[in-house]
């Protein structure tokens, strides 16, 4: 159809417009905190949805036979629970048809009811603690493995790989940090390991001499941190400032690229055991590394942590709706619950009837001169 309107004041011009074969516009919304400590880890993730989206577009995606163009709406968060709810309330007036986020547990959970109350899919590529999933909500995600699976492993390497004798731990009283602290301790109990303390900090602190000082005088050869990064390398140059030498560990949110950076010289070769929750192995790893090298190449910058598995989210949104032939999230949230293999470059993404990834992997790390060296993918 050719819409023509004559321009009534210079009638010599026909202004004919270009046929309205519009292009149906799907709005992804991103959140996560791209300003405050951890703003390297949010903008990672954020770059991911960037790349996402790009990539969408160029391939010029139908779904349900009309052609698409994706448009990415990036809210900050700043990590904090009550700036992601009003980002979440922002994306949910916008009339996003899916969201990918929020970064951090203590944003995503509140988030989640505000998407599900709007009907609106969520998937988190990276907040891990167990309640995300587990209030019933039929549009909750999550394409990592959780606090039970990683605070368990690394709890049982303390003691039965690491031969810990005196294990002491640190949480940040975060939604992540205590909960991944308490599955790590519930793990070294089990498996017969020692406690002999437990500090707590915050996420926005930088002065941890007087807790690191109380835990030094029980002797620990190990100090689990329930943190992120940004909190972890100033802890570590501390620890060492005080002659602590123990080993230390943490879950995903200490286990970037950017501790090493954040520690500095505090950090010596094979002393940090953290995990990632997720990882690749085999064939798969392939996948992972031409990601890194695309994403290199868009950002001039090296993957933090979880950025490829925010492409991956962003990716199994589509592919649902591509399947349902429908963007709209009550048309499509039932596909996206029956994604049964989606292969990405994460691995094979299926969910449980929690929203929670099956069969989720998570990989040990350690750092040598500076650079995460991984020790294994654990299932
Ligand atoms: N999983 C570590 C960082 C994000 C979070 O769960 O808060």
């Amino acid at each position: 159809m050719k819409i023509c309107m004559k321009h009534v004041a210079v009638a010599a011009l026909a202004l004919c417009a270009i046929p309205l074969m519009a292009q149906e516009v799907v709005k992804i919304g991103h959140v996560g905190p791209v300003s405050g400590a951890i703003a390297h880890l949010g903008k990672d993730n954020e770059n991911a949805a960037i790349l996402a989206v790009e990539e969408l577009n160029a391939k010029g995606i139908k779904i349900g036979g009309k052609s698409v163009k994706f448009v990415l709406l990036a809210e900050d968060d700043a990590a904090d629970p009550k700036q992601g709810t009003a980002a979440a309330q922002k994306l949910v007036d916008s009339k996003v048809n899916g969201v990918v986020g929020h970064l951090n547990s203590g944003t995503s959970i509140p988030a989640s009811k505000i998407y599900s109350d709007a009907g609106i899919p969520q998937i988190s590529p990276s907040a891990t603690n167990p309640k995300f999933t587990r209030n019933g909500y039929k549009t909750t995600f999550r394409v990592v493995a959780d606090d039970v699976h990683l605070g368990g492993t690394l709890g049982r390497y303390a003691v039965k790989d690491l031969k810990g004798q005196a294990i002491a731990v640190i949480d940040d009283r975060t939604a992540y940090g205590q909960g991944v602290a308490e599955e790590f301790e519930k793990a070294v109990k089990a498996a017969g390991g020692k406690l002999v303390g437990h500090e707590f900090t915050n996420d926005k602190a930088s002065d941890f001499m007087a807790i690191l000082t109380t835990l030094k005088a029980k002797k620990p050869d190990i100090v689990f941190f329930g943190g992120m990064d940004a909190v972890a390398g100033p802890m570590m140059r501390q620890m060492k400032s005080l002659g602590m030498n123990a080993k230390f560990m943490g879950g995903d949110g200490i286990c970037t690229g950017e501790l090493a950076k954040l520690a500095g010289d505090a950090m010596v070769d094979g002393q940090v055991v953290c995990a990632e929750a997720g990882g690749v192995d085999g064939q798969q790893k392939k996948g992972m590394e031409d990601f890194g090298v695309k994403y290199k190449k868009r950002f001039n910058d090296d993957v933090k942590l979880y950025a490829p598995y925010v492409y991956d989210a962003v990716n199994v949104l589509v592919d649902a709706m591509v399947r349902a032939k429908s963007s709209d999230p009550a048309k499509y949230l039932p596909e996206l619950a029956k994604t049964s293999d989606y292969k990405g470059v994460t691995g094979s993404i299926a969910f449980d009837a929690k929203g929670d990834i099956k069969n989720g992997a998570l990989t040990l790390y350690t750092y040598k001169a500076g650079k995460r060296d991984p020790i294994a993918v654990v299932r």
